[in-house]
């Protein structure tokens, strides 16, 4: 399996319980390495084009206004089978279904704040990273 790149969020409820540090340390030990990082604000043009994929499900105004809602950070992942290991650490959407040792369930308080974002799927990797980074703000 080759090495490849994912993109991560760290969320709003993340940030403001100051658990950057902490998620950051899970995603490492699961073999991924953090090639790109910045801390932002989302615009509302970010989190609605960001998640337009949603638009039209009842969550979506909750989901835009969460993630404006404090600091998120956005990094760029690497590692062997960077997309599906991203997935397999961060744990199933809903913290109620995540398994153990998964951020989710470690962390996550519900279905909407729930700590992570990861792409999920290799094309959507790299839309989502080009949404976020230019290639020279990466650096493996
Ligand atoms: P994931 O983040 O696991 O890829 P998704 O793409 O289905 O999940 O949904 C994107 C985000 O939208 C999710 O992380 C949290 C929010 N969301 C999804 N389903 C929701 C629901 N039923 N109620 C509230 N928020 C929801
Ligand atoms: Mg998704």
């Amino acid at each position: 399996m080759a090495v490849t790149r994912t993109f991560s969020i760290i969320k709003p409820d993340a940030t403001r319980r100051n658990i950057t540090g902490a998620v950051t340390k899970m995603l490492e030990e699961a073999g991924l390495r953090v090639v790109a990082s910045k801390r932002i604000r989302m615009t509302r043009e970010q989190a609605e084009g960001f998640y337009a994929v949603h638009k039209d499900r009842p969550f979506f105004g909750e989901l835009v206004e969460f993630m404006m809602s404090e600091p998120v950070v956005v990094q760029v992942l690497e590692g062997e089978d960077a997309v599906k290991r991203n997935r397999d650490i961060m744990g199933a959407t809903n913290p109620a279904e995540a398994a153990e040792g998964t951020i989710r369930k470690e962390h996550a308080l519900s279905i909407g704040e729930n700590t992570v974002h990861g792409s999920d799927s290799e094309e959507n990797a790299k839309i989502e990273i080009d949404f976020f980074f230019s290639e020279d703000e990466i650096v493996g």
